[in-house]
């Protein structure tokens, strides 16, 4: 049986991309920008993951000049510090739901003994939202290890945010399983060798899984165990 289950958070644990557009759009009204990210601007802005690095990309391709800016960096810090508290409201006010399956999954890993774990693009302090409006206070101390955002030199689809959790768990990337819901979070887990579930969300539908070891809509505990499975049996004729 795998040891540890490894998360990813937005489109995974909750369909939470739509919450972000509206906090990124919230951000700019704030700060006084006429930008305005709509479904179809932020589906293809959402290939770039990390929110800083994403308002960088729509710099570069809306408003050029502005890559000139001496205070750049600290534009889009100050920015996206508008756009996370804006998020943290909303998902403080119970706007986000954990999708159909989650739920069940964790009940069935705490009562298996699995740990967990996850590994987001996300700003921690938008985990501990989501988790405490999920589970209240308990919901932080039910995942062991929490690998966000800048806490890695290199976003998904580099796989470095899952080969931390690795380490923070302390397992081999054949102990675990990881559920996905986008291209670039896939390639990132199955970069560190993670065999991967992939539930597609409203903004990846399009995508390409090829990489995953599983397709399918709902998560379940036994989806887990065949891709556990498939994985082990995969690398025992390997070797053979
Ligand atoms: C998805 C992302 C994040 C969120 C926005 O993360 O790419 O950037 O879109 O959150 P995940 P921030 O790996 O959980 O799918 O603005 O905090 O980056
Ligand atoms: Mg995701």
């Amino acid at each position: 049986m795998f040891k540890a289950i490894i998360f990813d958070v937005d489109g995974t644990l909750s369909e939470t991309e739509e919450i972000h557009r509206e906090a990124f759009n919230h951000a700019f009204e704030a700060q006084g920008l006429a930008w305005r990210w709509d479904r179809v601007v932020y589906r293809e802005l959402l290939k770039t993951t990390g929110g800083k690095e994403r308002i960088r990309r729509f710099i570069g391709e809306h408003e050029p000049d502005r890559l000139q800016d001496r205070d750049l960096d600290h534009f889009i810090r100050d920015l996206h510090a508008t756009k996370t508290k804006a998020y943290m409201q909303m998902v403080g006010n119970g706007d986000a739901e954990l999708r159909p399956g989650i739920r069940r999954v964790i009940e069935q890993a705490i009562d298996n003994g699995i740990r967990l774990a996850i590994a987001t693009t996300t700003s921690l302090p938008n985990v501990e939202a989501l988790l405490q409006s999920a589970y209240g206070n308990a919901g932080i101390k039910m995942f062991e290890v929490l690998s966000c955002g800048d806490s890695v030199p290199k976003k998904k689809p580099a796989p470095d945010i899952f080969l931390l959790a690795l380490k923070q768990l302390g397992l081999a990337s054949n102990d675990c399983v990881a559920i996905e819901d986008s291209r670039n979070g896939l390639l990132s887990s199955t970069g560190a060798g993670i065999p991967t579930v992939v539930t597609p969300s409203v903004y990846t539908d399009d995508q390409n899984f090829d990489a995953a070891a599983l397709v399918i809509d709902t998560v379940s505990f036994a989806s887990l165990e065949a891709v556990y499975e498939l994985a082990k049996r995969k690398s025992a004729t390997k070797s053979a």
